[in-house]
């Protein structure tokens, strides 16, 4: 009967419908098709209580947990920066910036905030839910950066959720406020360039989901690996922040390669490449105020765009460096909400906020509102304990290694995993020994993974830099050493050692080109033709209702196997995004009661009743009652 309903469906008919089309749309679902994803879901909720869930396996559990509870909402979204976009475009956004006083606030907390922190776990629900609160209260803010970076793979690898369907969701609740994404450059979302009609088919579609500021950056800092996607950004009228990165110490002679001029020369590039608003991303936490000072004064007057700060408050002093900024004319900056602030993650939002209020440069923003959203996040990050980095305290160590906030947690977590964790400050020192051997580059998403890799297998095999560097010592480099040393994620400022490099590559010949020049483009209708083909072979007898929309496609152009894996779970487990966080991760205890909205106004209401023995085929059966109905569902044990 489902199948019937959908052929006939008039949606359908007229090819204007998505994947979701079968999840959003109410009259397709008859009795059978209904149980079915809630037993899908059950099916989910047995097994990870059953078996637990592989990614909080031996780690921390949440103390008994507080219910998140978003802010009540006193107001209607009053406008904000969506609607001046939506209405005057890019350019008159960035004169906006130029011509108003206040410090700009952006929030980072649903993106860079819990990347930091919590190793990029946050699931959309948890978002979603207080979204209305920012566009009722917070219509002040510059932008809600929430989408891109290492979120987008985590969705669909760890979270079983499609990214693209929290930006919809988040651009639904907050139509106010312009949302804001990390572009990696010719890396789109990914650690490897990619061709380039698949950046250009990314950033289109992103744009057409719901993102209005493209922070554009490049793990190199190579100008010329950003214009692709730079060019596919003005293509969409949205916003264009070309983005420095910041490196080392600006003040300290002996780093001299990163001066003023090299920051002021590439800001130029930027703007003479289109930019709307001059990105300066710290992705470390390295500047430092009497830096900041001068840094942010000379980009103001020398590059002429509106500056927008980036920074990491991992030695702890990101405030001050933000109000050395504030004095020095920034226009925008970046803060998480307090309970996900501090430490590898962004300066705290209402410290910031109250620092600056009653002078010149006050933000506007509503102190009582950013305690309440603020406490609301407080009872969600507790739900999020098996994913805390065991960060007691800021640390100057960052100096040394010159790790980014978002790289931190997971560079630990991959430590951990080495078992080398008790070893993390001999890893800290050998990161930074690997930066000086690759010639004392920008360390960021991807060269940051490339330099974490390389420490690890330093620190796991016992070698140091001298033997590395020694031609008589043989050393099995990293398969992401050897690609970056051959030029595939471009040309660092004055290109590669030549020693190393020659070492790394065996004799073989680097590219000094762009590389995306040397990929072919995608045929993406082909692509398109042959991922639904893949999914229907996968699906059985629910073939006919599989479809490949634009946002599938370009989340399969960017990560193949993870998309497809994300798929064929979809199958089997149905839309478990609309669990509740505690019973994504732990499963049900007996006798619990939760309740899940699987359609706006629709709910199911599940227990759990008891869990039965293991049979002899090894499976165990799990008694439910959905919405008062018993419900048995079995699944293997597999613990
Ligand atoms: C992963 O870590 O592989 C992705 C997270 C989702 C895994 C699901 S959870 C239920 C089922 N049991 C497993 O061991 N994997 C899947
Ligand atoms: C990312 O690329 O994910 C980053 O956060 C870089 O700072
Ligand atoms: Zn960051």
């Amino acid at each position: 009967d489902f199948v019937i309903n959908l052929l006939k469906h008039p949606v359908f008919l007229s090819n204007q419908y998505t994947t979701k089309f079968i999840d959003t749309t109410q009259d397709l679902f008859n009795f059978k098709r209904r149980r079915d994803r809630a037993t899908k879901i059950l099916t989910y909720i047995a097994d990870i209580t059953v078996n637990g869930h592989p990614e909080t396996a031996g780690r921390a559990k949440p103390a008994e947990a507080r219910t998140p509870r978003p802010p009540a909402l006193r107001a209607e979204p009053a406008p904000g920066t969506a609607d001046l976009l939506r209405d005057h475009g890019p350019k008159a956004v960035a004169d906006w910036m130029l011509t108003q006083k206040r410090v700009l606030i952006t929030d980072t907390t649903m993106r860079d905030g819990h990347q930091s922190l919590l190793a990029t776990r946050m699931r959309s629900l948890d978002m979603i839910r207080v979204a209305p609160a920012y566009a009722a209260h917070l219509p002040q803010l510059f932008s809600m950066e929430c989408w891109g970076g290492a979120t987008f793979d985590v969705a669909y690898r760890f979270l079983q959720e499609c990214p693209w369907q929290r930006l919809r969701d988040l651009r639904a609740a907050m139509p106010n406020l312009m949302l804001q994404m990390l572009l990696r450059g010719a890396n789109g979302v990914g650690y490897t360039n990619y061709p380039d009609n698949v950046v250009q088919s990314f950033v289109h579609q992103a744009a057409d989901t719901g993102i209005d500021v493209f922070r554009v950056f490049d793990s190199l800092n190579w100008v010329e690996n950003m214009r692709v996607a730079m060019d596919a950004v003005l293509e969409t009228g949205k916003v264009l922040e070309g983005t420095v990165c910041y490196t080392g110490d600006m003040l300290d002679p002996d780093r001299a390669k990163y001066d003023l001029k090299y920051y002021v020369g590439m800001g130029k590039e930027l703007r003479d490449a289109g930019a709307h608003v001059l990105g300066l991303k710290d992705m470390a936490g390295l500047l430092k105020p009497a830096a900041a000072r001068i840094l942010i004064r000379a980009l103001k007057e020398e590059v002429g765009l509106p500056v927008h700060f980036h920074t990491h408050d991992t030695a702890g002093i990101a405030s001050g460096t933000i109000l050395a900024a504030a004095d020095a004319g920034v226009d925008a900056v970046d803060c998480a909400m307090d309970a996900l602030s501090g430490n590898t993650s962004q300066a705290t939002l209402g410290t910031v906020v109250e620092a600056l209020k009653g002078a010149e440069r006050d933000t506007g923003l509503d102190m009582e509102v950013i305690r309440e959203i603020s406490d609301y996040w407080e009872a969600v990050r507790g739900q999020y304990a098996a994913f805390e980095s065991g960060m007691q305290a800021p640390s100057s160590e960052v100096y040394l290694h010159e790790m980014p906030g978002g790289q931190f947690t997971n560079l630990k977590a991959q430590a951990r995993s080495l078992g080398l964790e008790s070893r993390w400050h001999e890893v800290a020192k050998t990161y930074a020994d690997v930066n000086r051997m690759f010639g004392d580059i920008v360390k960021v998403t991807p060269s940051s993974k490339v330099v974490g890799d390389m420490a690890l297998m330093m620190v796991a095999q016992g070698l140091s830099r001298a033997q590395v560097e020694d031609p008589g010592v043989e050393v099995a480099f990293p398969d992401s050493v050897i690609d970056m040393m051959k030029g595939n994620l471009g040309q660092p400022p004055g290109g590669w050692p030549a020693a190393i490099q020659k070492k790394v590559l065996k004799g073989e010949t680097p590219f000094t080109d762009r590389p995306g020049r040397h990929a072919a483009p995608v045929d993406l209708e082909a692509t398109r033709a042959e991922l639904l083909d893949k999914v229907r072979a996968a699906a059985g007898e629910e073939a006919e209702t599989e479809t490949i929309d634009g946002e599938d496609l370009n989340g399969y152009l960017m990560y193949p196997k993870v998309f497809m894996d994300y798929r064929a779970r979809h199958a089997i487990y149905g839309p478990v995004r609309v669990l509740p966080t505690r019973t994504f991760f732990y499963g049900m205890e007996p006798g619990e009661e939760i309740t899940a909205e699987i359609d706006p106004g629709k709910t199911l209401e599940v227990r759990l009743q008891t869990v039965g023995e293991t049979t002899d085929d090894g499976e165990v059966k799990v008694f439910f009652e959905l919405n008062g109905q018993p419900r048995v569902i079995r699944v293997p044990n597999r613990s």
